[in-house]
């Protein structure tokens, strides 16, 4: 294929990315031994939108900022105008809302999932809350992640708890406006480390399922187990009609939330590959919503958070170099060797002179890194927060 044809399918590719970064990115956060405050995190929610606004001045491809509710609108429904105006003010708008059912006091024993129907209630009416707060502000999804579970076999049933899952998630699909959509999240273990509630894509599925056809699947790159093809669950869902968006990060042994791609970013490629396979076919595809969660506390967050969308579109543009139609016809034909190379071919192109063009042509940063670097805005925002952070962490994320 001529490198003309290869680079209308890569520009074509990255015009149609987009990814959302997530306001707990730009906070200070630590680990469950210690929290390390930089002097440049964000303290509030001003601050989140404005280096949200620094990041997708430098890529282009970060419209859209993921707004936690227990962090950015602590006072629910009545704070969306506050964030109206920031969106105004940034240019950058409201993504996905994330509710918080995992650091109140109440759920200390679960939250949509608690053998108390009072502290049920309570975790519905946030949900539900959520839902509100997505509507204020035109916010397409609402992200569910729930961390109930248990420690100890015998201490909880697992089976009564499917019902009140199922019982919250109904009622707070109900209240979905018809283009809202809720994304329901998965994760093998922690906090909870004997079961939780929703533990892999299977349970997610159905649960989503028995809320209602606009509750969707969420994959979070971090939440398997070592080995997991995911991918292939991608696929799956992809078949299903079931697959709503992701969490992308990478790991090398549990949910480690370190940069996309850092440890296997042939994987990323992989899951890319199944989506962009879909879309080669011309089907109705809808696109999942590509979202990062990750919260650096070594790396810088705003270096971390550059150097990351950078990466997703370096993998989004080598899984564009896959050629469809050869590779289906290499596959038919059981040639194994050919079909592997014409796959990891792709993989093993380096995009990023085509990457450096595409920016050029639409006024990027040709090097979105540098121009971080070279346009202070780090070192501007550290002495502006600098004092703010001297006081400590504010929560882990
Ligand atoms: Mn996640």
């Amino acid at each position: 294929m001529s490198a003309d044809v290869l680079k209308t399918r890569v520009f074509a590719a990255l015009d149609s990315f987009a990814i959302e970064i997530p306001s707990w990115g730009f906070a200070n956060t630590g680990t469950r031994f210690g929290k390390f405050t930089q002097a440049a995190a964000a303290t509030s929610i001003e601050e989140k939108f404005a280096d949200a606004a620094e990041v997708n001045r430098l890529t282009g491809v970060t419209p859209t900022l993921a707004l936690h509710v227990l962090w950015d609108l602590p006072k629910g429904v009545a704070d969306a105008p506050k964030i109206k105006e920031l969106e105004a003010k940034t240019g950058v708008r409201a993504g996905s809302i994330n509710p918080n059912l995992f650091q109140e006091a109440e759920y200390k024993y679960g939250s949509i999932c608690n053998p108390s129907a009072e502290v049920r209630e309570k975790a519905t009416a946030h949900l539900i809350d959520s839902v509100e707060i997505g509507k204020a502000l035109g916010s397409a999804e609402v992200s569910l992640w729930v961390a109930d579970g248990s420690n100890y076999p015998g201490t909880q049933s697992m089976r009564r708890r499917i019902g009140w899952m199922k019982e919250a998630l109904a009622r707070a699909h109900a209240a979905l406006a018809p283009d809202q959509i809720m994304l329901v999240e998965y994760k093998p273990f922690e906090p909870a480390f004997y079961h939780t509630d929703i533990a892999d894509w299977g349970m997610a599925l159905e649960l989503s399922r028995s809320a209602g056809p606009q509750a969707k699947v969420l994959v979070d790159t971090g939440h398997h187990y070592q080995g997991t093809n995911i991918e292939q669950i991608v696929a799956w869902l992809i078949e299903l009609n079931a697959l709503g968006g992701f969490h992308f990060n990478d790991r090398k042994y549990a949910d480690d939330d370190l940069t996309l791609g850092s440890i296997d970013p042939y994987q990323i490629f992989r899951i890319f590959h199944e989506i962009l396979f879909e879309q080669s076919k011309g089907s109705a595809f809808k696109k999942p919503a590509f979202m990062i969660d990750q919260s650096h506390n070594l790396k810088g967050k705003i270096e971390a958070m550059v150097q990351t969308v950078v990466t997703a579109q370096e993998l989004y543009a080598k899984a564009a170099l896959v050629d469809q139609e050869k590779l289906v016809g290499l596959q038919d034909a059981c040639s194994l060797v050919e079909a592997e190379e014409a796959f990891r071919g792709a993989f093993w192109t380096d995009v990023r002179p085509w990457l450096r063009e595409w920016r050029e042509q639409r006024g990027l940063a040709a090097d979105p890194m540098a121009a971080l670097r070279a346009g202070g805005y780090v070192e501007r925002i550290t002495a502006e927060r600098k004092e703010k952070n001297a006081g400590g962490a504010s929560s882990y994320a």
